[in-house]
């Protein structure tokens, strides 16, 4: 082997050469043996999606995900680690348009260069089963997928306001507007158009997505947990009808409280709502024309600047009243950008006592104000506000009007007929048992989460498998006529301009009607690529069978994922979407389980100068670093930087660092000079017990992945092999070797190349994989006592052999009944006793 001359850094680009084909003849990572009867685990990465090569930024949770691999696989079990690409999608296809080439060249140019970079790292993945979401054996299935929604009825098509991308000329799904209002993708300031689209009901799973959180509790971060439950966002209250003056049909509001209906003083209306639209219908110009001018404006309006608390309240009169189910009150109904239109039943009954958006509106527009909730009448059981001996607050003060701060808070209903005295808890049930005895209203859950919109007015996507009849029907394109192919891209003009690419593929476009053959059309649209990601995992559990999109039996097997591996910029999107296609093919008897992922990592950023790294910003090509400092050397670098969940700053990785460090772990499988069949428990006793401490807390470790902290024993036990070897029993000693492959194995982890020199050199044959975990030896663990000093007034009086988990009292009670110590001491009375278990008791007199 040879070494660089500083410091005997060894060439690991050699190491490298050596063992990556030596691997790839062995496949010791393949699982598809159906007489393996080990236990089963499933270790899945988040699949990359091909934009250009891999950073150092990437390699991070491809590299946690392999020590978890590896991990479970010294520990007994047969291991699925696959990989794929997530490959369709508008980046390939912006690229291609720059560049006047094919999105398919771009996107499968870019998988084959990160494939071979993946190799050259030396992640455990199954190489025999990738996967690719833009070939046509894949997206197949997501068509078959698309019609079993459809037929489900958990698919469908509706005109309706969508977000739309200006400069990628497309719709967005509402989780890919980002909450300044812009686009996730272009960084454009999202627009609203109404349009016909493709959309997923996933409304309709809103309760089980959220229920079934509790099934991930513990093995999920409680973050993620909590932004999947802010996003469905369920609320508790009512639907409340209210009658419409000149109208026959009512108007229904949802509200989270029907406790304060007699304090309704109005009602308003989402601007762009047809409800609005209808009301305003036959109105006098001096309505309608302020109306239509109101609506443009709030047409180029982001749904955050509306929602804003603290913004000048905006509206108009519709000229149309309602009545208020409770006391037959008239009420005057407004349009105002406050009130959304797909969200509730986009009309709202507005209680500006109660609520501060409501009271700023009223506020704006010279509307009553009327208070039925009081907070100064106190409620059982409450914490009172007012403290014993101090005046009560005098209406006035707690006046909405005048504090200009609406009253959301606890109290007893007043001005309220029969509801009066009630507390707030207690008034909403009884509301709405009121409102359901009179049939105009009834209990009602309403949820934050919207259906999932699907399609995509681009070319680079799985293309929608329904066909339009001249007759305007849709029809589904038959199952056994799919995969439907995309076309060519030869002579069809990729820009963006609102409508699908393929719409302009007249051959591919224009099909036979499968009903009665007449002249039909295809739909032009693609899929939202979260559609491809939604299922893949299942995939690879078959992932080239023709007859269906994933084995049942290989699903029992291996699904669902035992740990899944990825960035927390995919806490809400993709693990809804997948948590909810799980759901679905769960109803349709396909799999046995309802929730895809049964523990999830996210890894920290890698952050280069304090910011994310990305190519654009000179993030550390991969290959590159590997070329300078091995792959061994940027796992452990990186590992050790800190805890896996925590950002790290490239600039406190240090490969050269961990270099040195793995050239010394493989000098030490140079010099154990024993055989090996030395037997395994004799040798150096010191030297056994940091080894087998090091075996007893790896598995904790590695479990709760504090792969910084294996780091730190691993170089520990390092050191103390190489110190046993030059000044202590030596290099023949069994204890020595027994260190030395525990290293190995440990190592094999984190640095594959190195464990697998040092095996070999060892004694052993490749591939230190296929060897199993050893078990640490209980007695060896017995605590070993450490030295804790004893001061009095500064100077050392006493030294006691104490248990390292000593506390402070006792370690106080030994020193100060120490014989020594008291003779120290004298006659002088202690002033302080200063304690540091187990090391240090500092004792001062007077
Ligand atoms: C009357 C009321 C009185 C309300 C009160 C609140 C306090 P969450 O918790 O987010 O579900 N709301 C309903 N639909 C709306 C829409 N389309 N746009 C804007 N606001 C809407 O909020 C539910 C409350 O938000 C509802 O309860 C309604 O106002 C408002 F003291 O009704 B409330």
């Amino acid at each position: 082997m040879a070494e660089t001359d500083h410091d005997d850094v060894p060439e690991f680009q050699q190491l490298q050469a050596k063992w990556l084909p030596v691997w790839d003849a062995l496949e010791p990572f393949r699982t598809d043996d159906p007489a393996d009867t080990r236990p089963r685990k499933y270790v899945l990465d988040m699949f990359p999606y091909p934009s250009g090569d891999l950073h150092v930024g990437h390699s991070e949770q491809y590299m946690l995900g392999d020590f978890l691999a590896r991990y479970w696989r010294q520990r007994g079990f047969n291991v699925l680690h696959p990989i794929g690409w997530d490959s369709f999608g508008l980046p390939a296809e912006n690229a291609a348009i720059k560049r006047g080439a094919d999105p398919r060249q771009w996107t499968y140019d870019n998988i084959a260069q990160q494939r071979e970079t993946f190799h050259r790292f030396g992640v455990s993945f199954d190489w025999t089963r990738v996967l690719h979401t833009s070939d046509p054996e894949y997206y197949r299935w997501n068509q078959w997928l698309f019609l079993q929604l459809y037929k489900m009825g958990l698919a469908y098509r509706k005109d309706s306001w969508v977000n739309w991308d200006p400069v990628d000329q497309t719709v967005l799904a509402n989780e890919q507007v980002l909450p300044d209002g812009t686009s996730e993708r272009s960084g454009a300031v999202v627009e609203k158009k109404k349009l016909t689209q493709w959309y997923f009901r996933i409304t309709a799973y809103a309760d089980r997505l959220l229920d079934d959180l509790k099934q991930l509790e513990g093995t999920w971060p409680a973050k993620v947990l909590a932004m999947q439950r802010n996003w469905i966002g369920r609320s508790n209250g009512a639907e409340v009808e209210f009658r419409v003056e000149g109208r026959d049909e009512p108007i229904t509001v949802f509200t989270t409280r029907p406790d304060t209906l007699y304090g309704a003083t109005f009602m308003v209306v989402a601007p762009e709502s047809d409800l609005a639209a209808e009301l305003v219908q036959g109105a006098p110009a001096a309505i309608a024309e302020p109306f239509a001018a109101y609506l443009s404006r709030v047409q180029s309006e982001t749904e955050v600047e509306r929602l804003s608390a603290d913004r000048v309240k905006t509206g108009v009169p519709l000229g149309r009243h309602a009545i208020n189910p409770v006391n037959g009150e008239r009420l005057p109904i407004w349009a105002a950008d406050y009130v959304l239109a797909d969200y509730g039943t986009g009309a709202i009954m507005a209680v500006p006592a109660h609520d501060q958006r409501d009271l700023d509106f009223a506020r704006a527009f010279d509307l009553p104000v009327r208070v039925v909730v009081d907070p100064t009448q106190p409620v059982t059981g409450m914490i009172p506000v007012i403290a014993p001996g101090e005046p009560m607050p005098d209406a006035e003060s707690a006046d909405p009007l005048v504090t200009g701060v609406a009253i959301a808070g606890e109290g007893r209903l007043v001005n309220s007929g029969p509801l009066n005295g009630l507390s707030k808890a207690n008034a909403i049930p009884r509301m709405i048992k009121e409102l359901e005895a009179a049939g105009t209203g009834r209990g009602a859950k309403n949820y934050r989460l919207r259906d999932w919109l699907i399609s995509r007015q681009r070319f680079w996507g799985t293309p929608i498998p329904i066909i339009h009849t001249a007759d305007g029907r849709e029809v589904p394109v038959p199952e056994d006529q799919l995969p439907v192919v995309l076309p060519e891209t030869e002579g069809l003009d990729l820009k963006p301009k609102g409508t699908s690419p393929l719409g302009a593929a007249e051959e591919w476009v224009t099909v036979p009607s499968p009903i009665d053959g007449s002249p039909a059309r295809r739909d032009a649209d693609t899929m939202d690529t979260f559609v491809d990601s939604s299922w893949y995992f299942l995939r690879f559990l078959s992932p080239h069978d023709a007859t269906r999109p994933f084995d049942p039996t290989e699903a029992e097997k291996w699904a669902p994922v035992d740990q899944y591996v990825g960035g927390v910029e995919h806490a809400i999107l993709h693990l809804l979407y997948a948590r909810f296609i799980t759901k679905v093919l769960y109803d349709l008897g396909l799999v046995g389980f309802t929730e895809p992922f049964s523990a999830l990592l996210n890894q920290g950023m890698v952050l280069s100068g304090g910011q994310k790294m990305s190519k654009s910003r000179g993030g550390v090509d991969l290959g590159t670093a590997i070329d300078e400092w091995g792959v061994d050397a940027i796992r452990v670098a990186m590992a050790f930087a800190g805890p896996p969940e925590d950002a790290i700053n490239w600039e406190d990785v240090h490969p050269t660092g961990s270099m040195k460090f793995l050239a010394r772990a493989l000098r030490l499988a140079s010099d154990v000079t024993s055989s090996r069949d030395v037997a395994w428990a004799s040798g150096d006793e010191a030297l056994r017990r940091v080894t087998h401490r090091l075996l007893a807390d790896a598995p904790g470790l590695v479990e709760s992945f504090k792969f910084n902290v294996l780091i730190a024993r691993v170089m520990e036990l390092t050191n103390a092999a190489r110190k046993a070897i030059d000044s202590g029993p030596g290099p023949a000693d069994a204890g020595v070797r027994e260190a030395v492959e525990t290293i190995a194995l440990v190592l094999s982890l984190v640095a594959p190349f190195t464990a697998e020199e040092m095996w070999e050199r060892l004694g052993y044959e490749p591939s230190v994989v296929l060897y199993g975990w050893r078990k640490a030896d209980p007695t060896l663990l017995v605590e070993e006592s450490v030295t804790a000093v004893v001061q009095v007034d500064g100077k050392v009086r006493a030294r006691l052999e104490v248990s390292p988990t000593i506390t402070a009292d006792d370690l106080e009670r030994l020193a100060t009944g120490n014989d020594v110590v008291q003779r120290s001491v004298g006659g002088r009375r202690i002033a302080r006793v200063v304690v540091r278990a187990p090391k240090v008791v500092s004792i001062a007199t007077e």
